[in-house]
């Protein structure tokens, strides 16, 4: 088994899934946590000058979530047996990607770069730290980020359905890394709203049976708490 080391911010955001499936997997890796004001420091020696990325034994290193999340799926067996189930569990990760992803952008700058100031504090795009959220940038980012939600949602709802009448996991009685998506994407839209929810109770049953997974609960008992 390689040294890993996982650069990320010190939050959950896009790197929470990969700590969570090395966490059920029962792999020790280094958690290797930065601030914002640290972040040039570390940019140009990542290969896409973006985080989450995954180093093997203190040499190569890969960016990509979803990338990192498939191989990690493939090495401790997080995926289901047949292609085509692992298609469907592709497209259920992919689906919940969506949804983490317009999270994330609605918090980030125009360009790209994180739109939290030294402090940690979020800024609004007019450049102060007032917290201000009513430019057409932010309006934009926020409606994007519902409207992917609002269509992906019960999307997922009906595919959970389709197995066991949703009463296990995605893919049947065994966990694999779609599920593990299913919780770690729905993290902070759930903690900031959770009547948006109310409509999905086969996902929030199933981010439950996640929690419960042992491997996973103490995982979560012991991580290091963040806002995001
Ligand atoms: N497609 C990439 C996107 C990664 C990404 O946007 N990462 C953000 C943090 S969540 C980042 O590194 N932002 C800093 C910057 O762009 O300077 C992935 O899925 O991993």
């Amino acid at each position: 088994m390689p040294n890993y080391t996982l650069y990320y911010f010190n939050g959950r955001g896009r790197a929470e899934i990969l700590r969570m499936m090395f966490a059920a997997a029962g792999v020790k890796y280094m958690d290797k946590r930065f601030e914002f004001n640290e972040w040039d420091k570390y940019r140009k020696d990542m290969p896409c000058m973006c985080v989450p990325v995954l180093e093997m034994d203190g040499g190569m290193k890969m960016p990509e979530t979803m990338a990192i999340a498939r191989y990690l799926a493939r090495e401790y067996n997080f995926y289901p047996k047949s292609n085509m189930d692992m298609m469907r569990c592709d497209y259920i990760a992919d689906c919940f990607y969506e949804i983490m992803h317009d999270y994330m952008r609605y918090y980030h700058w125009k360009n790209g770069r994180f739109r939290f100031g030294d402090n940690g504090m979020m800024t609004s795009d007019n450049g102060n730290n007032s917290g201000n959220m009513d430019s057409n940038y932010d309006n934009y980012m926020q409606w994007r980020y519902m409207n992917t939600m609002n269509r992906v949602m019960p999307f997922m709802e009906r595919t959970l359905s389709m197995r066991n009448g949703g009463s296990h996991f995605f893919m049947g009685d065994q966990m694999t890394w779609c599920d593990m998506m299913c919780y770690c994407c729905l993290e902070n839209p759930y903690m900031e709203n959770q009547s948006m929810f109310s409509n999905y109770p086969k996902l929030m049953a199933l981010r439950t049976r996640v929690s419960s997974h042992p491997k996973i609960s103490t995982y979560l008992k012991s991580r290091t708490n963040t806002q995001w």
